[in-house]
């Protein structure tokens, strides 16, 4: 079963990992480079089954980065609560104020001067993608910012219907000038695709994978965004091979990796897409579904921020 390699992994790093102090003050075990491989032929999909992911969220996530958003707000309004802590965060620590997660949410979806001041991340994913920052020559002899930034997105897909022998089919995330104005500087950070006779295959480096929550959607998404890229290119979906930097467990994961661990995996879910769309741009979340879905149940356990 391919959930084997991550529970092989986690196991792993769980009993022979690193202790590290982190960024984050938790603590974690961590293994640095680790490599799993997984099958997206016949819809095949590598959704653990060994704890429910939400993977409706995950894909609500992928559809906002495509749009270039990089503010919490789009993702609010559907529900979908995965980078809030950040924005939250910087709110209590700036203004001192003592306001739930809740309410906070609530503020941004129904305030838009408060959403535009307080629920952007910065220039994460979604800016990079599709709007990498440009610069020209201006009247003065200075460089100016151009008003359009560059559409990874759309040239990568130019690129793989015209040239698809090309070694050079990359998103890149990590924009070196932008780092410190990012909320959280991309953790999958490059993705590099690859057409052999007719079958694109991604290869995504994620620098950094908290092993018991990130990686279930990290995972999910980088298939989900091959197989619409394969969709739209006129190409059959191949393998999403997974690459981690620093993979890690936190230290206070210890009740969701043991129970998880005690699991085994089963059955083969298939994401279908339901339409084949025009444009990369135009997936909307109906045109997915999950089916043969059937997991053990949801696990939580706290985000480390
Ligand atoms: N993380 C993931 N996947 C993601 C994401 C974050 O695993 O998509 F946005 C985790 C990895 C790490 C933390 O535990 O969030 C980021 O911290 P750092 O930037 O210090 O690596």
């Amino acid at each position: 079963h391919y959930e084997e390699q991550y529970l092989s992994l986690m196991r792993q790093i769980w009993e022979n990992g690193s202790v590290q102090r982190d960024r984050t003050g938790v603590g974690t075990k961590a293994l640095f480079g680790a490599t799993m491989r997984f099958s997206l032929a016949d819809d095949a999909i590598p959704l653990l089954t060994t704890k429910r992911v939400y993977w409706k969220t995950a894909a609500r996530e992928m559809l906002w980065f495509l749009t270039g958003n990089t503010n919490i707000r789009p993702l609010l309004e559907q529900k979908v609560k995965i980078w809030t802590d950040w924005p939250l965060d910087r709110y209590r620590r700036e203004t001192g104020a003592d306001i739930s997660q809740d309410d906070f949410e609530q503020r941004i979806v129904e305030d838009t001067a408060f959403a535009e001041k307080w629920g952007d991340l910065g220039p994460v994913y979604g800016a990079q993608w599709v709007n990498w920052p440009r610069y020209e020559a201006a009247e003065n002899g200075l460089f100016r910012r151009a008003a359009k930034g560059i559409d990874q997105v759309s040239l990568l897909v130019e690129c793989l219907k015209n040239n698809p022998g090309s070694r050079r089919h990359i998103i890149e995330g990590w924009n070196v000038a932008e780092l410190d104005q990012m909320a959280l500087p991309p953790c999958h950070k490059t993705y590099q695709f690859h057409v052999a006779d007719g079958v694109l295959s991604c290869i995504l480096f994620q620098r950094s994978c908290d092993l018991g929550l990130g990686f279930a959607f990290n995972a999910f998404s980088a298939a989900l965004l091959t197989r619409m890229l394969a969709s739209v290119c006129g190409y059959q979906a191949g393998e999403l091979i997974w690459q981690g930097g620093d993979v890690h467990l936190y230290l206070n994961h210890a009740p969701l990796v043991e129970e998880q661990l005690s699991r085994t995996p089963s059955g083969a879910p298939k994401l279908k897409l339901l339409r084949l769309a025009d444009s990369i741009f135009d997936y909307r979340i109906e045109d997915f579904e999950v089916v043969d879905y059937q997991p053990q149940s949801h696990i939580s356990a706290p985000v480390a921020v």
